[in-house]
């Protein structure tokens, strides 16, 4: 007998429904497509990072669905971004806060169920390709791994030709065509999955995962063009930017192997790179475009929850930097895009958010059951009115003990030595102005320091990869390198 498609998959989860759940909903659970791309920043149109990005797949994405422009990261770098969303858990409370070690690789979370594996268990079917994890996929998180492959760089450094320098620091236009590209391929591939994923019985779930605009960043001339040399602007960055912000929050951002601010400078190389950054995020819009447009050829798209975001920000320039590792508003604000059944269409939210919501949202979207202890929140009151209040403020964590918290008017932070910022994003969004030294805003600072975590855990053994000076050799982190990890 051939059942319909929702009926299926009803028996499918029954046994993990409780039995007061009588009443079943009716409609088809949705597909997720969940698109990832990686160290994107808010140069993107609908986040008005930059005057003049051109993202009009991204934009009319946004227009489509709920775009959250005060959405972010809950760590400024790849790994712990990634495990803290696909786990549901805070850097603070696994202790995963550098890039490595991987975490089926401590004791501490080597079982964690993730994301794609509790929407398995309930019903889905997860395929992927591309950079989801940091690093290889995940197979437990996964029906199907498609492996990349594509052109990745040139033999010769384009640009950034410091000698010694990381090979995969540079940037520049690249003579290959765009098919022949990774991130091209990637794409190209989950078009084609698209509409045979929408043959199944079970609902989907593809993650995709680009790579640019991550360094290096290379891109092929159709997208430099859009970006003549002459009249590109750059981010604003005052030379004294750094005189009034404490100390250790310049350390923990120092990042040997980015090029520094003087190089760059001396260099001239400051624009090719922001040049590169843009094209590269055209190209990446592009190939967006081009998964949607198989989505809605797919007749499923009325039936699919689309979510796109990026892992962490990105500065060029400003506060000195080239580089993202920092809890300042370019590293850790985040491109974060629902669309969908059940989300209302052309909305934008200003309420602080996190891609630790990312979970406990889909799920509700999904009617998949809730997953105990997770630490993000359902943000589906914002996807039905986006004006719904919404008291909490969004945390990033670098680093044990240092943290920093966004709220829709202020960012406060508080650093491991007792070091804070506070700045006024009413009257500052390129945060030039920290208003401790003028002890400005006592209760605001108050009320902030109530949303710091209480729990705030030794980083994982094995914890590498920090890059910065201050978890250097001399604090017993590189000690900890040393431990096997736990297999
Ligand atoms: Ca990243
Ligand atoms: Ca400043």
């Amino acid at each position: 007998m051939n059942f319909p498609k929702t009926i299926r998959f009803l028996a499918l989860i029954a046994w993990t429904i409780p039995p007061f759940a009588s009443e079943l909903d009716a409609a088809e659970p949705p597909n997720v497509l969940f698109i990832s791309i990686d160290d994107l920043n808010d140069f993107v149109g609908c986040l008005d990072g930059h005057p003049q990005v051109k993202t009009p797949h991204i934009d009319a994405l946004a227009e489509s669905g709920v775009n959250f422009r005060n959405a972010h990261c809950q760590a400024p770098i790849c790994n712990p971004s990634r495990v803290s969303m696909l786990l549901g858990k805070l850097p603070s409370t696994t202790g995963h806060y550098f890039l490595a070690p991987g975490f089926r690789d401590v004791e501490v979370t080597k079982e964690a169920k993730t994301m794609f594996q509790h929407f398995r268990e309930n019903g889905y079917y997860a395929s992927t390709r591309g950079k989801i994890f940091h690093r290889r996929a995940d197979v437990a998180s996964f029906d199907h791994i498609e492996p990349t492959a594509g052109w990745k760089r040139p033999p010769q450094k384009l640009r950034f030709t410091l000698p010694g320098s990381h090979p995969a620091w540079d940037w520049g236009e690249v003579d290959v065509p765009d098919e022949e590209q990774r991130d091209y391929k990637t794409a190209a591939w989950a078009a084609e999955q698209i509409p045979e994923l929408a043959k199944k019985e079970e609902p989907y779930f593809l993650a995709v995962g680009f790579s640019l605009p991550h360094v290096p960043v290379y891109a092929s001339e159709k997208w430099f063009d859009l970006y003549p040399l002459d009249s590109l602007e750059m981010p604003p960055a005052p030379e004294d930017d750094l005189d009034d912000v404490p100390e250790i929050a310049v350390q923990l951002s120092l990042n040997p192997t980015a090029p520094r601010d003087a190089w760059m400078k001396e260099h001239g190389e400051g624009i090719h790179f922001v040049r590169a950054y843009l094209a590269a995020n055209s190209f990446i819009d592009s190939l967006v475009g081009m998964m949607l447009d198989s989505l809605e050829n797919s007749g499923e798209a009325e039936n699919t929850v689309v979510v796109l975001w990026s892992d962490h920000g990105f500065h060029l320039g400003e506060k000195k930097k080239w580089a993202k590792r920092s809890l300042w508003e370019r590293t850790t604000r985040v491109p974060l895009i629902f669309a969908g059944p059940g989300i209302v269409e052309g909305a934008n939210s200003n309420a602080p958010v996190g891609l630790i919501d990312v979970w406990p949202t889909l799920e509700e979207l999904c009617g998949v059951p809730t997953a105990e202890g997770l630490e993000g929140r359902s943000l589906t009151p914002l996807l039905e009115n986006p004006n719904s209040e919404w008291p909490y403020p969004a945390l990033t964590t670098f680093g044990p003990n240092n943290h920093t918290l966004r709220s829709e008017h202020f960012r406060y932070s508080h650093y491991a030595d007792g070091s804070e910022e506070l700045y006024d994003h009413h009257n500052d969004s390129n945060e030039h102005t920290n208003l401790i030294p003028a002890g400005k805003h006592a209760d605001v600072v108050e009320d902030f320091q109530q949303w710091i975590p209480t729990t705030n855990v030794d980083p994982v053994p094995g914890s590498s990869g920090s890059d910065s000076p201050l978890y250097g050799e001399s604090d017993g982190l590189q000690n900890m390198k040393k431990e096997k990890p736990a297999k």
